[in-house]
């Protein structure tokens, strides 16, 4: 039996571990990346491990989201970052120069490369067929220090798409119609291949949205082959001598196989509060908007922006709609401003911001109150956008400019016909951005700049034997990163200050969290299934262990998020039988003991000492990930292991 693409690469970077499903796997990482609302945790902690130079063949540190600098927090934080980088081996890409992923793709990714980022939309590489991961910044400083990445060996699954896009329908419609299909959680513990002939009409920015989007189905990641249109999209990026073809083998096995005909699709949204609330466009049509907004990772590439140029050039959107376009990289910028496409965009009347992620982590453009806001980005989630009851749908860009221009969610394909639009041979290349690391001999004098918002990680706490705690917040399913740790514009500069941000934890579900938690000293959350969706935000986990809280128990995790939760040191805990998740209530006592017994047999016995309920709870964890919580998470393990 054949093994598929995603299985090749794994194969060849493989560490420890059998490649059986469920099994743990260790991989060799080849690249890293890193951006700075993550950056600076991962670079602290990278700091602790004392490596001098990182192991990996390329490590890149970006600045992209913290680009608004309303006081000295970021602009510290982007000199500390790259202080770091030149000292310590890693590549530098200045504010400005253009989102992480937008950038990697053009400049950086290589088929065939494993890949890990301290951002969740790192897969946006295996639109080039790289195996890329989302991660937290702990397990990317490993990787850097040339430790392996772990990761449970994830099931296969595989989309065949048929026939081709028909104008107006885009690789957006085709993420939004696999969400449609899979929901949320539908790609949690799978990597995704895409495949069929409908592949060979997708340029790799196309298949970058799809893989981009792939996170929003809790996948471990997805993956296109490399192929023809890998080839040509390298060499117009002037790096043809990095293509390798890929593909899975043809008797590869797949647990799941999914038909879609590119044919037939027709352009749909994700309406609020979650990107698999999915239907068509069409069905909405009328809808009054407020806001419209281009860009981010998912969709801002050269070919976005001339197509949401084209069908701008000579229109003006409508007085009631304010639009945002932020190109997703400095090359996109250039190409779009040296072609005159930038001031059709402008003529009509859009907002240019810079090329950074911006409003899609509520970095300001915030909507109006209750304001409806469509975006082309990948989440929707309650309170992202920076304004608590605004109703964001996501969408292509196609869809983005009909709404700009009508004042009402519009089916695109009724703004007549497409226009044509050339894709050049050659992108222009211009890395002046990129600032090389310092030479090994040069970087040992240089100094690393530390700004006064850098504050201490929060004290590691060792599992012990047995645990009382306070059920201090239950919450229900599909909570999001950005539930348990909001980002913004008012929180995010604080992404090195846990202390700072910690009085912001859970505040979107109950503000009073975080007085609570710190009062009852030591504590438990419950929550329902696909717990921590979203982001690889590790503060999600580290400013819960500030708070004291030591064991999650849930009906099921997401997958970096249960990742974090072990490298911060808390335990995460399931029902063994889902149902008794309603046996517990937020305020009551709970006891676990004989913690280490369980993490050895797999299951703990809960009890409620306030109703007297004994609940059975599932953990499976292996030799790791036990001396992991056994020594209070990920870096004090990683202490012992270097004595
Ligand atoms: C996001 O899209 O939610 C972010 C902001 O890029 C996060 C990372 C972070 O929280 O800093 C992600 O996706 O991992
Ligand atoms: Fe940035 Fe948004 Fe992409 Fe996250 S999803 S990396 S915030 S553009």
């Amino acid at each position: 039996m054949g093994y598929t693409l995603a299985q090749k690469i794994i194969k060849s970077h493989l560490v420890s571990g059998e490649m059986a499903v469920g099994n743990e796997i260790a991989l060799r990482i080849d690249q890293t990346l890193t951006q700075d609302a993550t950056g600076t945790m991962a670079y602290l902690e990278f700091e602790s491990m004392g490596v001098p130079r990182v192991r990996t063949e390329r490590s890149v540190a970006y600045i992209d989201h913290n680009t608004l600098q309303s006081g000295f927090e970021n602009a510290d934080d982007h000199r500390y970052i790259q202080s770091v980088a030149a000292k310590h081996g890693i590549w530098f890409s200045r504010p400005g120069n253009g989102i992480c992923h937008q950038v990697h793709l053009e400049r950086f990714g290589v088929p065939g490369k494993t890949l890990i980022g301290s951002d969740s939309h790192t897969p946006t590489g295996g639109g080039i067929g790289m195996l890329a991961f989302g991660a937290g910044g702990m397990d990317v400083a490993v990787a850097m220090g040339g430790g392996a990445y772990y990761i449970t060996m994830p099931k296969m699954f595989k989309v065949n798409l048929t026939g081709r896009l028909q104008p107006f329908v885009t690789a957006k419609d085709v993420s939004l119609e696999i969400l449609r299909i899979l929901s949320v959680k539908g790609g949690v513990g799978a990597i995704i291949e895409w495949g069929g002939e409908g592949i060979a009409s997708l340029s790799v920015p196309e298949r970058a949205t799809i893989t981009n989007m792939g996170t929003e189905l809790g996948a471990t990641t997805s993956i296109f082959p490399s192929d023809e249109v890998t080839r040509a999209f390298l060499a117009a990026e002037g790096r043809e001598a990095d293509y390798v073809p890929l593909a899975a083998d043809p008797d590869a096995c797949y647990d799941r196989v999914i038909d879609i005909d590119l044919n037939t699709l027709e352009p749909l949204i994700a309406c609020p509060h979650s990107p698999d609330n999915v239907v068509k466009v069409a069905s909405l049509a009328g809808t009054k908007v407020d806001q419209v907004c281009v860009g981010s990772c998912t969709n801002s590439s050269l070919m976005d922006m001339y197509k949401v140029a084209a069908l701008l050039k000579g229109r003006t959107i409508s007085p009631d709609v304010s639009m945002s376009v932020s190109p997703g990289s400095k090359q996109v910028l250039k190409m779009l401003a040296s072609s005159g496409a930038l001031s059709d965009i402008l003529s009509a009347g859009a907002r240019l911001l810079e090329c950074a992620c911006g409003p899609c982590i509520g970095m300001g453009f915030s909507p109006n109150s209750a304001g409806v806001s469509l975006r082309t980005f990948n989440r929707n989630f309650l309170g992202r956008s920076g304004t608590a009851d605004a109703k964001v749908y996501l969408v292509s860009p196609e869809t983005a400019v009909a709404a700009a221009l009508t004042g009402t969610i519009t089916d695109p394909r009724t703004l007549g016909a497409m226009p044509h639009i050339a894709m050049p041979d050659r992108f222009v290349v211009d890395d002046s951005a990129v600032l090389a690391p310092a030479d090994p001999e040069s970087a040992k004098a240089l100094p690393i700049l530390r700004g006064p918002n850098i504050k201490p990680f929060p004290e590691a706490r060792p599992q012990l034997d047995s645990l009382r705690a306070e059920l201090v917040l239950k919450v229900g399913d599909n909570i999001t990163t950005d539930h348990i740790m909001p980002a913004g514009a008012k929180i995010l500069p604080y992404r090195s200050n846990i202390p700072y941000l910690s009085q912001f934890c859970f505040a979107v579900c109950d503000k009073t969290f975080a007085a609570r938690a710190q009062e009852a000293g030591e504590s438990i959350v419950v929550g329902g299934s696909n717990y921590g969706q979203g982001s690889s935000r590790e503060h999600a986990a580290l400013v819960p262990l500030y708070l004291g809280v030591r064991a999650v128990v849930a009906k099921s995790f997401a997958r970096i998020h249960v990742a974090n939760l072990i490298n911060a040191g808390i335990m995460p805990l399931t029902f063994a039988n889902p149902d008794d998740y309603d046996k517990i209530a937020q305020g009551d006592r709970l006891s676990i003991h004989c913690v280490w017994q369980g993490m050895e047999t797999g299951t703990m016995t809960l009890e409620d000492e306030t109703n007297g309920a004994k609940i059975t709870l599932s953990c499976h964890f292996t030799d790791r990930q036990k001396a992991i919580l056994k020594a209070g998470g990920l870096l004090a393990y990683t202490g012992t292991q270097l004595q």
